[in-house]
């Protein structure tokens, strides 16, 4: 058992190296709120992938921290010894916010590894040692430097390229892209950009043999998904429209999709995402780790679920570089050939640099029983 004594919310902010542009919005900045906890024998980490604005999903960062310093932690205090299985119950009174969970359950079960000297990765099942790479691709301002993008990463060793689209330029750029590499994995995410009225957009990029088409209705629109995926031969992914196990297997069932990209922030943290892989799983479903711009706090845990069996695809894992100049860990790397190690020390097996974390602090607060 263990008891959480402490818990300190940080805001922080980094620069991007590069603009990062979807079809909601375009980020320059990552600023995130950083979640640790103290109980008696150890220290852990959790990082909360909400953003500055409610554009991916309702949750953002100060309502997070509202959350978390007003209703989740006051639970997880007053509950005193648990288990990480018990933590479902603890958060039971706050619907949705997963986001906010996440973080918290996250940096309770680094500490309690930690504790136990096991690695999240072992703790999760985890049958890799190495997890193979994607990068997702902002939209960029021309078709041109769209292709410069793409070939660098493409020479970094990056094992499947994902491509942001939104409606007016996405065929074209598709096509330059497929007719640039033509074997490469290359997929798109449209970040709920579409309607059923776009069929034809669909049916176009049918032509490109890509690997799926990513969330390419609203993210209430699980019906609508599953009548687009009948019309076209491209494998439908789901992301924003799942942010539970249970919704997993609802849009499997009705076929609103064939592909489940999991995010643990999305879903409530690492246990649920655990559940979302067992539940696409079992129903023969591939998955692959989804990513929201982490540090590398959030990008370790990232690695230690891309480990999982049933991540048979490569994921948004990708190296520190390909977002910021500095981490505030160590920097995790991806070698030439596509892969990344996945940590191996106790917890989440990194923790952050104690100058860069000053640096990059905006705001802290600590939080008490
Ligand atoms: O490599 O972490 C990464 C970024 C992957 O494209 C990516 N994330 O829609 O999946 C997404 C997108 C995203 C980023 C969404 C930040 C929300 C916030």
């Amino acid at each position: 058992m263990t008891r959480v004594r402490a818990i300190e919310l940080r805001l922080v902010g980094l620069p991007l190296v590069r603009p990062f542009r979807t079809s909601f919005g375009e980020q320059t900045r990552k600023v995130c709120v950083l979640v640790r906890v103290e109980t008696d024998g150890a220290e852990g980490w959790g990082e909360c992938v909400a953003d500055i604005d409610p554009g991916f999903s309702e949750e953002f960062n100060e309502g997070a921290w509202l959350v978390i310093r007003t209703f989740l932690a006051p639970a997880l205090f007053a509950v005193g010894d648990v288990e990480p299985r018990d933590l479902d119950g603890v958060f039971a009174g706050v619907r949705g916010n997963p986001m906010a969970k996440a973080a918290l359950v996250n940096a309770f079960l680094d500490a309690w590894l930690r504790e136990r000297d096991r690695s999240l990765a072992g703790f999760l099942g985890a049958d890799k040692e190495r997890v193979a790479c994607g990068v997702s691709v902002g939209i960029a301002p021309t078709t041109e430097e769209l292709l410069d993008h793409v070939r660098g990463y493409l020479e970094e060793g990056y094992r499947r390229i994902k491509l942001k689209i939104e409606p007016g330029t996405d065929v074209e750029r598709v096509a330059a892209v497929r007719a640039a590499h033509p074997d490469i994995l290359l997929s798109v995410d449209a970040n709920a950009a579409y309607t059923l009225n776009d069929l034809h957009v669909f049916r176009a990029l049918d032509r490109f043999s890509l690997l799926m088409v990513e969330q390419p209705l609203g993210h209430e629109d699980l019906v609508e998904h599953a009548k687009l995926q009948q019309e076209i031969r491209t494998d439908v992914c789901l992301d924003e429209s799942i942010r539970s196990a249970a919704l997993a297997a609802s849009a499997l069932e009705i076929g609103a999709c064939r592909i489940v990209n999991v995010k643990q922030g999305r879903v409530g943290g690492l246990l649920e995402a655990k559940r979302v892989h067992d539940v696409a799983r079992a129903q023969g479903a591939p998955v692959w780790c989804g990513g929201m711009l982490e540090t590398g706090l959030g990008r370790a845990v990232n690695l230690a679920l891309a480990a999982l069996p049933g991540f048979t695809l490569p994921g948004d894992t990708s190296s520190s570089a390909r977002y910021f100049t500095e981490d505030i860990t160590e920097p995790h790397v991806m070698a030439p050939d596509g892969t990344m190690p996945v940590p191996g020390g106790p917890g989440i097996g990194v923790v952050p640099k104690a100058d860069r974390l000053a640096e990059c602090t905006l705001r802290s607060e600590a939080l008490a029983p």
